[in-house]
């Protein structure tokens, strides 16, 4: 099989553009982005994408999650298709690179495929995942979770945002629901491209990170009950603080992760507190732990043991608990051939390499399920992202495009 030769590169200026034009639809209020899931602002970001496409000659099929599928085709139509892609959705704070820079690094692997005019024998399908980000709509990696069986798509369907919009009838109003059935289609492979969203690449100077496992994730959903009554007349000891409790859970997730370093992670983002008054004390709380490992005997024991705590703490305050889990997966062992196209593309190409385990969760994580699967990693600046000032260079962009470009070529076998 031929491999590409080390002089087959992407065009990292046309990439750039791409990105840079994209991170104008849907801008945050700090340089970022702010384009949710099935806003009328991923509906734009959808019809840019769509058009780019249809530029480079590629046919586009949309399924009843809204996942995009754009089809370059192959000399040998039989051949399973090679997938590339990620996520065009951003948190509500979000950066320009995080799911964007997977997504339309595999439209230009496509673009200089059509520039080099090279035929492969696999057909090669660029991909955009509806929510990955699981901000607007939880859980996180939503359609891919549903392509890859885990979940039912009428659940899907029926998840609600914080104003009780609800997902099915959000993605009709974008005009964003396909008819392709979810999880019908075969794939030979499966690469993602992402940043990292993490320090190491950049504190130890490597161009790429070569994903070998995804740590496990678990999301905790937690309702704390107690009692609202005047903060000022109300006696200390009379009171059934759920603000109280959700500050106590919050430091306990803290904890557990602490035990378990250095790689265990665990924190609390998202808190709402009823009726959040100045002067009530907050009789309802809504929270959700995150806790991740890539261990998962780990993920599992500090599951049990935040459980136990938040029960301990309730029976203290007199405040009832709900807990439900509303994201799982335990962790992930990418494919080894994959993994080996991603490390010898980037040898190939001269640029510094290392293994990783991703911190984040992917789209890959759960196609992983169903088809071969890799992903490469690019430094991000300060590791920093879920952040509007998540920053990339263009060589970090172009370095992994181009180990892309080789890892999908090569997997999808050049023609002479
Ligand atoms: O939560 C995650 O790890 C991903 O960024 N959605
Ligand atoms: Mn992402
Ligand atoms: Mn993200």
């Amino acid at each position: 099989m031929a491999s590409p030769g080390e002089n087959m590169r992407i065009n990292a200026d046309r990439l750039w553009d791409s990105l840079m034009e994209m991170a104008q639809i849907g801008p945050g209020i700090a340089g970022g982005n702010n384009r949710q899931t099935l806003t009328d602002e991923d509906g734009e970001g959808r019809r840019l994408f769509q058009t780019w496409c249809e530029e480079a000659g590629l046919i586009m099929g949309v399924d009843q999650m809204g996942t995009m599928f754009a089809r370059r085709e192959g000399t040998d139509p039989e051949a399973l298709p090679v997938y590339v892609g990620s996520h065009l959705d951003t948190q509500p704070t979000g950066g320009k690179f995080d799911g964007v820079l997977g997504v339309l690094g595999g439209l230009e692997v496509i673009r200089s495929l059509n520039d080099l005019g090279i035929k492969t024998k696999h057909p090669i399908v660029v991909t955009n995942w509806t929510n990955e980000e699981g901000a607007r709509f939880a859980p996180a990696m939503l359609a891919s979770g549903v392509f890859a069986g885990v979940h039912e798509q009428d659940w899907a369907y029926a998840r609600t945002d914080a104003k009780g919009k609800v997902f099915g009838q959000e993605l009709e109003r974008i005009g964003w629901k396909g008819d392709e059935p979810v999880g019908q289609r075969k794939m030979h492979a499966f690469f993602e491209l992402h940043i990292e969203q993490g320090p190491i690449l950049e504190d130890e100077d490597y161009d790429i990170g070569v994903v070998t496992h995804g740590q496990g994730l678990k999301w905790l959903q937690v309702t704390l009950t107690g009692k609202e009554a005047h903060t000022g007349s109300t006696p200390m000891f009379k009171r059934r603080n759920a603000g109280l409790g959700m500050a106590r859970v919050t430091e306990l997730v803290h904890e557990v992760a602490m035990d378990y370093q250095p790689d265990a992670v665990g924190a609390v983002g998202h808190m709402e507190v009823y009726p959040n008054s100045r002067n009530i004390i907050a009789g309802r709380t809504v929270f959700t732990i995150d806790i991740r490992s890539p261990e998962k005997e780990v993920l599992d024991t500090m599951d049990a043991r935040i459980r136990e705590g938040i029960e301990t703490i309730c029976d203290a305050l007199d405040i009832q608990f709900a807990i439900e889990q509303v994201g799982h997966f335990d962790p992930v062992t990418f494919d080894e051939n994959c993994v080996k196209a991603v490390r010898d593309a980037a040898e190939r190409l001269g640029y510094s390499h290392r293994d990783i385990v991703s911190g984040a969760g992917h789209d890959a994580c759960w196609i992983n399920r169903v088809a071969p699967t890799a992903m490469i990693f690019c430094p991000c600046v300060d590791g920093l992202s879920h952040n509007e000032a998540e920053e990339i260079s263009k060589e970090w962009a172009g370095a992994g495009c181009d180990v892309l470009f080789h890892a999908v070529v090569e997997t999808a076998q050049i023609v002479e």
